[in-house]
């Protein structure tokens, strides 16, 4: 691993504002991949630091300190991925975090990366409820919608979401990937969804394959 992402994973730990931003500065202008920045930097570090939150090594404040650092970093690397665009499709997308559930890292990540291939994205934000999905869905008319779950508590709601597309008769005009830490293919095939990935990259990848496959 490049050191100096190692040094961005250390500085977001540190809860080293300054740093974080410095480094992520300085990655970019060493041209390095802006998805590479994302995930092998800034994520790693969530990831490492939900780690010892679990085992009492970390707390709260500690996690709520990153997640804003994490932001701050994500708004200076958003633009270097938008320059990569390339507009391969033009379907919409609308993105959401579930009900109950105020993780949104991830699914800002997923939503910035697919606007690089071209998508409309709309972003309905997080704790949003299954009815507000719903009518995004009729007004929007997407191709496809991701569902974001982080708490083992609301990858029900992805399910949930899933059959009020159903009952509003919306299923079939829609596609329907979800993500998020817990959730897996095994769980996103258990509740009927199109689809599942497990980080930003791979959930472009999965959504050009379904909006492909349906146009
Ligand atoms: C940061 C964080 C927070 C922040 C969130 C800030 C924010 N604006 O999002 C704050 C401090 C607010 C928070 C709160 C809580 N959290 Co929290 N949090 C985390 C942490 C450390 C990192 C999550 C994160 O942002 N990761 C970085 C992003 C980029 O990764 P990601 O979200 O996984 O997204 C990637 C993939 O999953 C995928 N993906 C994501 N969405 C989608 C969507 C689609 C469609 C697709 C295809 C892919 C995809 O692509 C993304 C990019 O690669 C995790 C630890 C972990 N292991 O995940 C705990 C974690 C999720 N939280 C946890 C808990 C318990 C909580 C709280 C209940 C704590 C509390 N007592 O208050 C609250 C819940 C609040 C609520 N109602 O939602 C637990 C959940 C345990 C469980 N079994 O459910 C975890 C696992 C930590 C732990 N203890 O182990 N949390």
């Amino acid at each position: 691993m490049d050191e100096r992402l190692k040094s961005l994973q250390e500085a977001i730990l540190a809860i080293d504002e300054a740093s974080a931003v410095e480094v992520t500065e300085l990655l970019l202008k060493a041209e390095v991949p802006p998805q590479e920045i994302l995930e092998e930097g800034m994520t790693a570090a969530l990831l490492e630091l939900g780690r010892r939150w679990n085992c009492g090594e970390a707390f709260l404040p500690e996690v709520v300190a990153a997640a804003a650092i994490f932001e701050k970093c994500s708004a200076i690397v958003e633009p270097a991925l938008m320059a990569q665009t390339e507009k391969k499709v033009s379907h919409r997308y609308v993105g959401a975090t579930v009900k109950g559930d105020l993780h949104d890292l991830g699914k800002n990540i997923v939503g910035a990366m697919m606007k690089t291939v071209g998508l409309e994205v709309h972003d309905l934000g997080k704790n949003v409820p299954t009815e507000e999905i719903v009518e995004a869905v009729r007004e929007l008319e997407p191709k496809i919608i991701g569902l974001s779950a982080l708490l083992t508590t609301t990858m029900p709601e992805q399910e949930a979401v899933i059959k009020a597309l159903e009952e509003a008769g919306l299923r079939d005009g829609v596609k329907v990937i979800v993500g998020g830490a817990p959730v897996t293919q095994e769980w996103a095939d258990k509740i009927g969804a199109d689809g599942y990935a497990p980080n930003a990259p791979e959930a472009v990848k999965v959504a050009l394959a379904l909006t492909e496959a349906a146009a």
